[in-house]
């Protein structure tokens, strides 16, 4: 709304300078009272312009005052992504006053562009980008900036050159989700005695923030506490590639006692493939399964010790990213970095808590009724 004021201002002050030039005669020819109804014309055309741009906000509740909303999601990868997707059209839906332009990139970052671009062609009010990887973002959010279109990250992270390409994000820390599952681990490890630590680590999406820290949460531990990272592939945050790797790594090793999953999906997947080779996971089997997300379908797993503990990650991020553009559309401050925390959940109740750089977090063992109040 802002920019197409901006343009019917320029057109009347060209008018203005237009009419006094004299469309079809010298400037000396406009008569007197030409000029002064120019003038006045202009005058009107800026004392509208100060006026809508002024409060740009009441003007657009004036005609409507629908805001509209470019999102461009990751893909369809997994639970987690679902839910996300759904946080945000429930959020940005028509009853709440928006127009919600919603891309599935299907997991490639060119599509993300194209979607960006396509959307600064639209003249949205706002951009929203769940971004599949850190990197490669600079062209494309100068453009938006260039446009005056204010730019959300919502869930991974973007690595830029300047943060001025963004106005704000908001999503969760992966490394301190990885801390999380390696503290636990420890915790574990040492009340059931189990000296030797084998771990095969399924990654998520190489050279997203999630994979990222999640995947430097494991090393840490490793590295501290003398486990072994016999093996590293990734499984794309999806089921099939989940089983596919883990299918892989049983022909390969056979001292794997614990699988670290970076998402609940690759979880169902290497459970699948490991129950399907023969070998049984749990606190009484053969592997013990670590995953990230806590989705319902995650913790039901954790009930039944399937996967021993499971971080969580909330995806409901469609009121979180609400609030910072209802702040924007009333020229409030808004943060940059806006992080949204999460519970550990596991099986049983050998771990109380976990301390992270002197923080304690509370352990939450999974029964009906915990999965009974979850929202996702
Ligand atoms: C985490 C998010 C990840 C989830 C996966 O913040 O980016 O992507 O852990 C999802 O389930 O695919
Ligand atoms: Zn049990």
């Amino acid at each position: 709304m802002k920019r197409k004021l901006l343009a019917a201002f320029l057109c009347a002050a060209m008018v203005v300078t237009m009419g006094a030039a004299g469309c079809g005669g010298s400037s000396n020819e406009a008569s007197t009272d030409d000029t002064a109804a120019e003038e006045s014309a202009a005058e009107d055309t800026t004392d509208a312009a100060e006026e809508e741009s002024g409060d740009d906000a009441a003007a657009e509740e004036s005609d409507g005052g629908v805001i509209t909303v470019g999102f461009s999601q990751v893909g369809a990868e997994s639970d987690w992504r679902t839910a996300n997707s759904e946080s945000m059209k429930n959020t940005f839906s028509e009853e709440n006053g928006y127009k919600f332009i919603f891309d599935d990139a299907q997991q490639k970052q060119e599509n993300q562009i194209t979607a960006i671009r396509n959307f600064v062609q639209q003249d949205v009010d706002y951009i929203l980008l769940a971004p599949v990887t850190e990197t490669g973002w600079d062209t494309v959010l100068q453009e938006a900036k260039d446009a005056g279109i204010p730019v959300i990250i919502v869930d991974r992270m973007v690595d830029v050159s300047d943060d001025s390409l963004y106005t704000a994000w908001v999503g969760t820390n992966p490394l301190l989700e990885g801390r999380k599952a390696g503290e636990w681990l420890k915790a574990y490890a040492e009340a059931h005695n189990i000296e030797e630590l084998n771990i095969a680590d399924i990654q998520g999406t190489i050279g997203s923030t999630a994979q990222i820290g999640r995947t430097q949460g494991l090393e840490e531990a490793a590295e501290k506490y003398g486990w072994n990272i016999v093996v590293q592939q990734t499984g794309e945050f999806t089921q099939a590639k989940g089983q596919e790797v883990m299918e892989s790594i049983l022909k390969q090793y056979d001292n794997i006692n614990v699988v670290y999953c970076e998402n609940d999906n690759e979880a169902f997947g290497a459970i699948d493939a490991i129950e399907a080779s023969g070998k049984t996971v749990g606190p009484d089997g053969d592997m013990l399964v670590i995953s990230f997300d806590s989705t319902n379908a995650g913790l039901t797993d954790v009930l039944s010790g399937k996967i021993i503990c499971d971080v969580e990650c909330n995806p409901l991020h469609g009121p979180r990213a609400e609030e910072l553009i209802k702040k924007l559309e009333a020229g409030e401050e808004i943060e940059k970095e806006n992080y949204v925390d999460g519970e550990i959940f596991a099986h049983g109740t050998d771990v109380e808590s976990v301390t992270i750089e002197g923080t304690e977090y509370p352990v939450t063992e999974v029964t009906e009724d915990v999965i009974a109040e979850r929202a996702y």
